[in-house]
């Protein structure tokens, strides 16, 4: 299957559904070219623009190539290099002290700057594990909808990506895959030419919903009462599969009954548009199994986005479209993978585990957190930050509670990382990692279902070290000699999976390595007979998990927190909702520094209505200030009917130090939560708009 190997076989580790597969051609010991593998069917040959520009990153002249600690105050990025040994020392003397005295002051602070199993979870939980450290809630992205899915669908599953192609109706909802999922796009388009009508549904005209048949601009945070109402026409109208509802589904009386009470009417009321756009969207929904939605992160990240992503999947067990393998729904397929979480990450290492549980920090709070002084509720003030595979200070929420943490003296903060990103400045200690073209790692995918092997292409640049390394260093230095923090990263890699699971039909290790991918056996029509891996073995549309939690054991929706019918005081103030999702040229705040990508992205704006700009006196091109009370940043303004009107749209995540004012969207975001998984609110932020 794969041809020999004048490259070397890597897989993209950024964060995005499509994971692709890489060729690196290497020269001379050089990467000097990435592309995409022909021979690997999700990536049918094709990386995006950015991942394209991997060498450039990878051997960019402002790669950290050495450790190297502070000397001058905290937050002004002054550094000078120092060798391993003496930073080995630093780091276990300060958290050996620690961790001796209040481990849980110690916090550990990562998400996906890697999406590699081994690079991303593995050495850096365990050695956290073992010194008993506060454990981290790594929920700013998905964990709202990964929650929706959990109560509906028992896990994050769904239809496989290569049958969107044969679809015949496809709703993009909350999802810009031109810029974020890409090789969906592609299906999507071949669908498209094949006659299928593409609607997206996202207040903001994309990339992607300017080349759908239909847009509906719906108001930020309303796409709970946007499903809801699609279920009162599917109901009202005998829209349903009735045999389907019978043999798959739980709880449909109590279902409808909720749906009921959200009439076309009510519905368009909230979402603010056409009572006949909700009838005609539920009537096309319905008029073919082949129906497809890809729901995607963007609709999650609001009060109710739980809530939404529950009402939104059971939509195709309503109309039975789980019979047709061009039917049903797609948020994350990263469930079908038989990740083995508790041999990578090693829980049992806690001490007094699992009778002591360790504090948990929601990452979304990180500038509460680092701003805490400490009481018996919170527990022991952090002392301790350890941050890899992420760069909190641009994008994490209520950024100037983020850098006001970060730049507490008494706050021992080490950072591994490739580039000095904003948070890197606030380093005491800034430690090199590799790139995926230099370390070995395992994967799965969130938008696939081929589970991915990645193998050093180069050697590591300067003296940078695979996290993996870093962390058995530290633990080297600290004298600790738990065998299962030196395990080397292939045993790691080779324990990621459990083997045994029918998915990955007899492979091992030795096998994914040597093909670079596997695909997982799972059936094309994964629900058409039902099979979802709920306590019921059905769709719940009720949940008796959630009743049990004390929570509304049916999909409902909720108003977001900053809304008019949220907070209408507030709204009164701040009348905009802002919202700012990425950029097609930065992966969140990577790639912001590779200044080809920056120059095609500009610099930061923000996009406004005509007549919400009229009203300001605001004209296209002007430089505006965008404020609420938690603060403030500057752009450029874009006068645009891309924004609907009442919205605010600022492309992200710059990083703060490359854009003029120094500060980026996220000086305005909120540290409010979802409503389930305890999720990040980026879309559910009020603010008014001036000129500056
Ligand atoms: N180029 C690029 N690709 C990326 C990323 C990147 O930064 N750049 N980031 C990666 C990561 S980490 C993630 S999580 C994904 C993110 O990508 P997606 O999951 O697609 O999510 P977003 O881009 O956040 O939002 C998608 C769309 O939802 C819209 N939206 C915002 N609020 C709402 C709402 O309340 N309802 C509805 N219906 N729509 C709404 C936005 O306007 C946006 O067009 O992409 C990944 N891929
Ligand atoms: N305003 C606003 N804020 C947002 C969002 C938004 O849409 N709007 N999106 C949110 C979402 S969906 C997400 S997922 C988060 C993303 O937040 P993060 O996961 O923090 O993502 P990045 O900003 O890409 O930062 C990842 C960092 O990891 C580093 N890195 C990569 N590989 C490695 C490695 O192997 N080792 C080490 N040590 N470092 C590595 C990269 O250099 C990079 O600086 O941002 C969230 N913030
Ligand atoms: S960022 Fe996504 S689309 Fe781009 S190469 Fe990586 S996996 Fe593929
Ligand atoms: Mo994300």
């Amino acid at each position: 299957m794969n041809a020999p190997t004048e490259f070397a076989r890597a897989v993209c580790p950024h964060d995005c559904p499509d994971t692709c597969a890489m060729r690196v051609t290497v020269e001379k010991g050089r990467a000097v070219k990435v592309s995409g593998d022909p021979d690997h069917p999700p990536t049918q040959g094709v990386l995006c623009t950015k991942v394209t520009r991997y060498a450039e990153r990878v051997h960019h002249p402002k790669r950290l190539t050495q450790p190297m600690k502070r000397v001058g105050r905290k937050g002004e990025g002054h550094f000078e290099p120092i060798s391993w040994d003496e930073a080995c020392r630093i780091a276990a003397e300060r958290l050996g002290e620690i961790g001796q005295r209040a481990p849980e002051a110690i916090l550990p602070y990562s998400y996906a700057g890697t999406m590699g199993l081994v690079q991303g979870d593995s050495i850096a939980q365990r050695f956290f594990h073992k010194l008993g450290a506060s454990r981290l809630e790594r929920a700013i992205c998905a964990a709202a909808g990964a929650a929706g899915l959990r109560y509906t669908f028992g896990s994050s599953l769904g239809m496989l990506t290569e049958y969107f192609a044969e679809s015949e109706v496809i709703l993009i909802w909350g999802a810009n895959p031109i810029a974020s999922n890409l090789h969906f796009w592609t299906r999507a388009q071949e669908a498209k030419r094949n006659g299928a009508k593409l609607i997206a549904i996202d207040p903001y005209r994309s990339l992607t919903a300017e080349k759908c048949h239909q847009h509906i601009a719906l108001k930020p945070g309303t796409d709970g009462a946007l499903a809801l109402g699609m279920m009162h026409v599917l109901i009202t109208e005998d829209r349903l599969d009735h045999d389907y509802i019978a043999a798959h589904t739980h709880g449909f009386d109590a279902l409808k009954a909720r749906a009921l009470t959200y009439t076309p009417a009510r519905v368009a009321g909230i979402c603010g548009i056409e009572e006949q756009v909700v009838v005609d969207l539920a009537r096309l929904y319905a008029s073919t199994r082949k129906a497809a939605i890809r729901m995607n992160y963007g609709l999650q990240r609001v009060r109710g986005g739980g809530n939404a992503v529950r009402a939104i999947a059971c939509l195709p067990a309503l109309t039975g479209a789980w019979r047709e393998r061009a039917g049903g729904v797609l948020l994350s397929s990263s469930g079908w993978a038989p990740v083995d979480a508790n041999a990578l990450q090693r829980p049992d290492l806690i001490p007094g585990w699992p009778q002591h549980q360790p504090r948990i920090v929601n990452m979304n709070q990180i500038g509460d957190a680092l701003t805490h002084t400490g009481d018996a509720a919170f527990g022991p003030k952090v002392e301790a930050i350890v941050v890899y595979n992420s760069n909190p200070v641009a994008v994490a929420p209520e950024s100037a509670k983020v850098a006001a943490g970060f730049a507490r003296e008494d706050l021992f903060t080490i950072v591994l990382e490739q580039f000095q990103t904003d948070t890197a400045d606030y380093a005491d200690l800034l430690l090199p990692a590799t790139t995926q073209l230099e370390h070995l790692d395992v994967h799965k995918s969130y938008g696939h279902t081929h589970v991915m092997a990645n193998l050093p292409a180069i050697s590591p640049v300067g003296e940078a070290r695979p996290n993996t390394e870093i962390f058995r260093s530290i633990a080297r230095a600290m004298g600790l000699t738990e065998p299962a923090l030196f395990e080397s990263d292939e045993d790691v890699a080779a324990h990621a999976f459990d083997w045994s699971d029918p998915a990955l039909g007899g492979a091992d290790w030795a096998a994914l390595k040597r093909e670079g991918w596997l695909k997982l056996n799972i059936a094309e029509a994964p629900f058409a007979n039902g099979g979802f891996r709920t306590p019921t073995g059905k769709c719940e549309f009720h949940s008796e998990v959630l009743a049990k939690a004390g929570l509304d054991p049916l999909p409902d929706y909720l108003p977001p927190h900053e809304s008019a019918d949220g907070s209408p005081e507030l709204a009164a103030r701040y009348p905009l909702a802002m919202i700012s999702p990425p950029a097609r040229n930065f992966l969140n705040s990577t790639f912001v520094n590779v200044e080809s990508l920056r120059a095609t992205e500009g610099e930061p704006h923000v996009d406004l209505h005509p007549a919400d700009a009229a009203h300001r006196e605001i004209a296209d091109g002007d430089e505006v200030r965008v404020f609420n009370d938690r603060g403030s940043m500057r752009a450029r303004a874009r006068v645009t009917d891309r924004a609907r009107s009442g919205l605010v749209v600022g492309l992200s995540i710059w990083w703060k130090k490359l854009a003029p004012d120094g500060r980026n969207a996220n000086e305005v975001t909120s540290q409010a939560l979802t409503d389930l998984g305890g999720s990040a609110t980026f879309y559910d932020c009020l603010v008014e708009v001036e000129r500056a």
